[in-house]
């Protein structure tokens, strides 16, 4: 009876035994099912690595906000109204000016699609006064190129909206802004930036940040009041300037890590030349307007006209807070005012870079 006993522990404890090496090769199945799962999930990652290319890192344009679309048929499209409403452009000796835009934002909300799609802007007109948008480095035909007088006979009107259908054809950065008295229009502020990205992009020229940046100058004469935009004529010059519509006192300081790649790209939407320049990093200078640099070089300051784009890399290799500005010392003041403790305002940003 004991024997038999003893017997019948035995297969309760082989079966015990047996159950716990299924439950266990159970579990190891699941393991590996999940692990399956997770590598065929990442099949595309991997083989991306492997082959040298990853996707493209979504550029960021600080303090503007970006433009949203909808994509249909390999049609990307973008809706934009311009109209006259109060920015605050600085935090002091003035604050706000009253300016010309689209959506609401200085510069214009930054419009991002991939290379290969269509590009479609409906632009809607509530200025007290006819406009046109043009597409600055697209490729679009002669009757979506937006100059009034030349290409666009009849600019839109108040109150009306128009299409007009583009295709960039090539990855870069890219804007638009007015031309209808384009001095006028553009100097008050109707002007932005659209970013065609690749896809992928090679591992040697992949960055893991991507800022968009839109330089400009100003002038107006009390808090509130509208933009001059041919200061000259009354004996002042432009003595506001700004990089996202903010100069450094009023702008937000965007935090990058240690060892992050950046890739910073610049549109010269003013009236004047600016000198730019990096503290702690060298540039490098990639491309201009999507189109490689067959030779990349470093430099720490570059010259940028009226409507030119650059694209630099840098490597944020240490910490601290690193400044980028205009090296024209007048533009690094808010109307011949330094900021607190002398320092630079004006078209100068500051780089937070972290551990
Ligand atoms: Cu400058």
């Amino acid at each position: 009876m004991l024997r038999k006993l003893n017997c019948s522990t035995s297969i309760i404890k082989i079966s015990l035994k047996t159950l716990s090496i299924l439950m266990f090769l159970g579990l190891v199945s699941v393991i590996n099912l999940t692990a399956q799962t997770k590598t065929r999930k990442d099949d595309k990652q991997i083989i991306e690595a492997r082959s040298g290319i990853v996707r493209s890192t979504i550029p960021v344009t600080p303090d503007v906000p970006d433009l949203p679309s909808e994509l249909v048929d390999g049609v990307r499209t973008f809706r934009l109204t311009a109209s006259v409403f109060q920015h605050q452009l600085e935090t002091f000796p003035k604050q706000s000016a009253e300016v010309w835009g689209y959506n609401g934002s200085i510069p214009g909300p930054t419009a991002i699609a991939y290379e290969g799609e269509k590009l479609r802007f409906i632009v809607t007109n509530n200025l007290p006064e006819p406009t046109t948008v043009h597409f600055h480095g697209l490729h679009q035909n002669n009757e979506n190129d937006g100059v009034a007088g030349v290409s666009q006979l009849n600019p839109i009107k108040p109150g009306e909206t128009y299409t007009y259908n583009l295709d960039p054809e090539h990855p870069g950065s890219f804007a638009y802004h007015s031309h209808y008295k384009t001095a006028e229009q553009d100097l008050k502020g109707l002007e932005g930036m659209i970013v065609v990205l690749p896809y992928y992009e090679k591992q040697k020229d992949h960055v893991d940040r991507d800022f968009v940046f839109t330089v400009q100058s100003w002038f107006w004469k009390s808090n509130g009041s509208p933009i001059v935009v041919f200061p000259g004529t009354i004996n002042k010059e432009f003595n506001v300037h700004t990089m996202n519509g903010k100069t450094r006192d009023a702008a937000t300081e965007p935090t990058i890590r240690v060892g992050d790649k950046v890739r910073l790209r610049l549109y010269n939407g003013s009236n004047l030349y600016h000198s730019m320049h990096e503290h702690g990093f060298d540039l490098t200078v990639e491309s201009q307007n999507g189109h490689k640099n067959p030779a990349p070089y470093e430099i720490t300051t570059f010259d940028i006209g009226p409507g030119n784009f650059f694209e630099v890399t840098f490597v944020a290799s240490k910490p601290g807070k690193w400044l980028f500005h205009c090296h024209v010392p007048h533009h690094t003041t808010n109307e011949t005012m330094s900021g607190p403790g002398g320092s630079p305002v004006g078209m100068a940003r500051v780089f937070n870079v972290v551990n």
